[in-house]
């Protein structure tokens, strides 16, 4: 399922000197995505955030390997420097895997959606990741074919990644339906339902639930010792508490899904216009939840490198 690597594949990746170390010496290492950065969150707030984060794994006992491409070189473990430019640079693309070759070629600086960083951090040698919310299958696929490529990449990349689950901006039933298809286990973290991201719940369940961060580290021994290529997906929800109004959700939602399509925005744009258009229709309230979950799942992903380093 996992095709071969060319000859000289991976040479172009470079790994920051602590994560390298951590790896090598078996420490935990929590790889952490940059087009939450670049593209998921507004100026300041993206550079303090991704700092923050940092500070936050580390704290844990953990190495933080935040993942970008900076003058088109793929990085896992990014310098406070390194993020700095990319949270403040005029020109940072979008990079799934498919846009590295030619974030490289023309040596573009570049946050990287959770498929790259899945992929890069992964030919790292790294276990775990955490992120905000997944890609997935978009509404109206079925005419469009608007599938975020995180879906077909994680299916052949071994990696436990923490996520709230995905955007109700996204079609839900059918981006669980893909992951199915695609042979990638999930698991519910403390949890029955599958997350909203911005709720709790987002109407659907999870296959299978666990209670601990031990847990999970048993799965993705099982996995691997099963030598299965799929990475397994952690749903982690937003404490009720926190979450965000569902009346409000709902209702911003079908202006944000309005505005998009009135404005004509397709493909690789639809994303980062959606949730800019939620975080301003919420007052900003959206972008409070946002970062709640994200600094959650650093926490549990930071738990679970633990686990499985110990
Ligand atoms: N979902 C979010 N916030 C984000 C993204 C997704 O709640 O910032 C980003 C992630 O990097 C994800 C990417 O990998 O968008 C998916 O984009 P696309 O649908 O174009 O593949
Ligand atoms: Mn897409």
């Amino acid at each position: 399922m996992q095709p071969a690597p060319s000859p000289g594949a991976g040479s172009a990746i470079r790994v920051g000197d602590r994560v390298r170390e951590a790896v090598a010496a078996g420490r935990p290492v929590l790889a952490l995505e940059s087009t939450i950065l670049t593209h998921g969150l507004p100026r300041p707030r993206n550079l303090a955030v991704g700092l923050e984060a940092e500070a936050m794994v580390r704290e844990a006992g953990v190495e933080p390997a935040t993942i970008g491409v900076v003058a088109g070189v793929p990085v896992v473990g990014l310098e406070p420097d390194d993020i700095r430019h990319l949270c403040t640079a005029e020109a940072v693309v979008k990079a799934s895997t498919r846009d590295l070759p030619l974030a490289r070629a023309q040596r573009l600086d570049a946050g990287t959606t959770v498929a790259a960083t899945a992929w890069l951090a992964h030919r790292a040698g790294i276990r775990v990741f955490s992120t905000g919310g997944l890609g997935g299958v978009h509404r109206g696929a079925g005419e469009t074919f608007d599938e975020s490529a995180d879906l077909p990449t994680l299916a052949v990349t071994p990696i436990t990644l923490v996520s709230a689950g995905v955007k109700s901006i996204l079609d839900i039933a059918a981006t669980l339906e893909r992951i199915e298809t695609l042979g990638i286990p999930v698991v519910g973290y403390r949890t029955d339902r599958y997350p909203g991201f911005y709720v709790a719940d987002s109407g659907f369940p999870v296959p299978a639930r666990v209670e601990s961060a031990g847990e999970i580290a048993a799965v993705t021994r099982a996995r691997d010792e099963l030598g299965l290529p799929a990475a397994v997906l952690v749903a982690n929800p937003i404490a009720e508490a926190e979450q965000l109004d569902p009346a409000e959700h709902d209702r911003v939602l079908a202006e944000a899904l309005q505005a998009a399509d009135d404005a004509g925005i397709t493909g690789h744009d639809t994303t980062p216009f959606l949730l800019d258009y939620v975080q301003r229709a919420t007052g900003g309230r959206s972008l409070e939840v946002n970062l709640a979950v994200y600094f959650g799942n650093a926490r549990l992903g930071a738990e679970i490198a633990r686990e499985l380093a110990g």
